[in-house]
């Protein structure tokens, strides 16, 4: 059997598009002679999503017809509300290897397939359309428009979808139901209403008692869909968050809600990414939905100012409504009024009454920096989850990465630097020395601009390794290139500190130094691409730390580093 497209419906059709077990060993002979996709994350969820019918009414990943009718007018071009794109992504070399008409197999990163796609038409993504209609802005600040510029692909491609299996997932297996068996749940509980929750964040107290006062409002029980596929970078990780959201639901009252993760990878569209929310959440059959103040927006730009208007979220999803045919419940921001011991709206707060507040960033902030936390914010049992999870500084893995030309002092800073982690002895210390890794990882590669970018990319990720597991790691290749740089940084920083040193000792220096005598071989022809002297070196933007060791001892530039961590609360 092929595709079926609808199945049982409570409260709208759904897609399925997994195929039974006959078409499976069928299409797992086709796929032999096929070319291959292999997903990322992103495209991961997406597919996740349109399998279980997360995503009802697609059947596949979108048209260009379909694409150009969601960026103008948020529907599909048969009609459908449909406020996102929800295409496949390529690079150009793949989109010239093939043609519309031909079917790929969609595999996962290790191999394994997932699906058969048709292809119906290949197109160059219309990225600043796509940017300011989805996100409303062109500014790469908005995540959502970075990975749109940066990150995805720049072709997409389109077509029908048999999905042969659901991605892989060992996380949470009891935590992973389709809309399908939600509904059943709903149904074999005789739940009539439903209210749907989604979030990327921590449950506290006041998202406990939106959570509640909703239920009250709309005498529903409440589905928790915790978003478990991407979102904003800097939010806690899923696995903390599941471990969170346990805890909180123990407050519930029992058997009035269901705990089930949500595969969706986030573009923090606001609005529009508000809309597909809610059609998400009527597919589980929810009868309500909640929109918060901000909904699903990335925050603020560089100026300090919010991308979307805090209310953008609920005017959209409420005129829609009707159409989606589910109830939107919005709610403003909520407050603690610490002398009543609640909290209330801060538009319903009594006259002369004092309020304080902390957000959902304030809390991730005190967590990260080791601060405080009261109870009126969030639960005890939260705290210690997240503080588990996100240890303060001094428990944290860090990175100290230092780059500058040949000769121009980083070994000798980094064995310094060594020998004093050593001495402190707080946490393992690895040293990735240019020298010992260029001999140990990268033996094969030379110095032209990609065979850099692998070596500087290869200690970035054994540094990110070492950093996530706690220990310390100090990097000193040349690493010329800056996006390189920012790359590793970006990694590590999600794990522990990074802490960029720019060894800035200028060549005259190095050259007249010339331990190796490399700089008067560039010089005389012997060696080329030589950084400084034929080749480029990209002085770091905003190192975290500046050493300029002409005048300065390897001992008094390592002091400078040890002050830098210290202040930082990482020794
Ligand atoms: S990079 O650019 O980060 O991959 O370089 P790195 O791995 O740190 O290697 C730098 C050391 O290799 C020697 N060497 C060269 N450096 C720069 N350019 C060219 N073409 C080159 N060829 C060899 C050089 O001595 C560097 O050693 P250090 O310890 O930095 O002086």
């Amino acid at each position: 059997m092929k595709n079926t497209e609808t199945i049982e419906p409570h409260g709208g059709s759904l897609v399925n598009l997994l195929v039974d077990e006959k078409r499976q060993t069928i299409l797992k002979d086709v796929a032999f002679n096929l070319s291959d996709i292999t997903l990322n994350d992103r495209q991961l969820c997406n597919l996740e999503l349109l399998a279980t019918g997360a995503f009802s009414p697609l059947k596949g990943f979108m048209t260009r017809t379909d694409y150009e009718s969601v960026l103008d007018r948020m529907r599909l071009q048969n009609g459908d509300l449909w406020p996102i794109p929800i295409c496949l992504d390529i690079s150009e070399t793949k989109a010239k290897s093939l043609e519309a008409g031909q079917s790929v197999a969609l595999r996962d990163p290790e191999g394994f397939l997932l699906a058969i796609m048709e292809i119906e038409e290949i197109w160059a993504v219309e990225v600043e359309k796509e940017a300011l209609q989805v996100f409303g802005t062109s500014d790469q600040g908005h995540p959502g428009v970075q990975q749109l510029y940066k990150k995805a692909g720049n072709f997409y491609i389109g077509g029908s979808l048999e999905i042969l299996s659901l991605p892989l997932h060992f996380d949470f297996k009891q935590l992973r139901l389709t809309p399908q068996e939600i509904r059943n749940i709903y149904k074999r509980m005789g739940w009539k209403h439903v209210v749907g929750f989604q979030t990327a964040q921590p449950i506290h107290r006041p998202q406990y008692e939106l959570t509640i006062k909703a239920m009250q409002q709309a005498k529903a029980n409440l589905l928790i869909l915790p978003i478990a596929g991407m979102t904003k970078p800097g939010d806690f990780d899923h696995y903390t968050r599941v471990r969170c959201y346990r805890e909180v639901t123990r407050h519930y009252p029992p058997d009035s809600f269901i705990l089930n993760l949500l595969p969706l990878a986030m573009h923090m569209a606001g609005p529009r990414e508000a809309l597909l929310q809610t059609i998400i959440s009527k597919n589980y059959g929810c009868t309500h939905f909640i929109i918060g103040h901000d909904h699903a927006g990335p925050g603020r730009d560089k100026n300090g100012k919010s991308f979307y208007k805090s209310n953008d979220a609920q005017k959209l999803t409420d005129e829609y409504s009707k159409e989606i045919d589910i109830k939107i419940i919005s709610f403003g921001e909520m407050v603690y009024l610490p002398f009543e011991d609640e909290y209330s709206f801060v538009d319903q707060v009594p006259e002369g009454s004092k309020t304080i507040s902390l957000t959902g960033s304030d809390i991730r902030e005190r967590i990260l920096t080791g601060r405080q936390i009261p109870k009126w914010a969030t639960f005890p049992e939260v705290v210690d989850e997240l503080r588990k999870a996100y240890p303060t500084p001094q428990k944290q893995g860090f990175t100290v990465f230092l780059t500058g030309l040949s000769g121009a002092g980083k070994s000798t800073v980094a064995k310094v630097l060594f020998s004093r982690f050593l001495e402190i002895g707080d946490r393992p210390v690895t040293l990735l020395d240019g020298d010992i890794v260029r001999r140990n990882l990268s033996s094969n590669l030379k110095f032209t601009k990609e065979d850099r970018d692998i070596n500087v990319r290869r200690i970035g990720f054994v540094a990110s390794e070492i950093t996530k597991n706690r220990g310390i790691a100090i990097c000193a290749p040349i690493a010329p290139y800056e996006s390189t740089r920012s790359e590793i940084r970006s990694t590590i920083e999600s794990y522990g500190g990074f802490i960029e040193v720019h060894v800035s000792t200028p060549i005259e220096t190095c050259e007249k130094r010339d331990r190796k005598g490399m700089y008067a071989k560039a010089r005389a022809g012997l060696i080329k691409g030589f950084t400084g002297v034929d080749d480029p070196y990209e002085i770091p933007a905003s190192p975290e730390v500046s050493i300029n060791t002409t005048d300065i001892t390897p001992n008094e530039a390592a002091q400078e580093i040890l002050l830098f961590l210290g202040q930082k609360g990482f020794i």
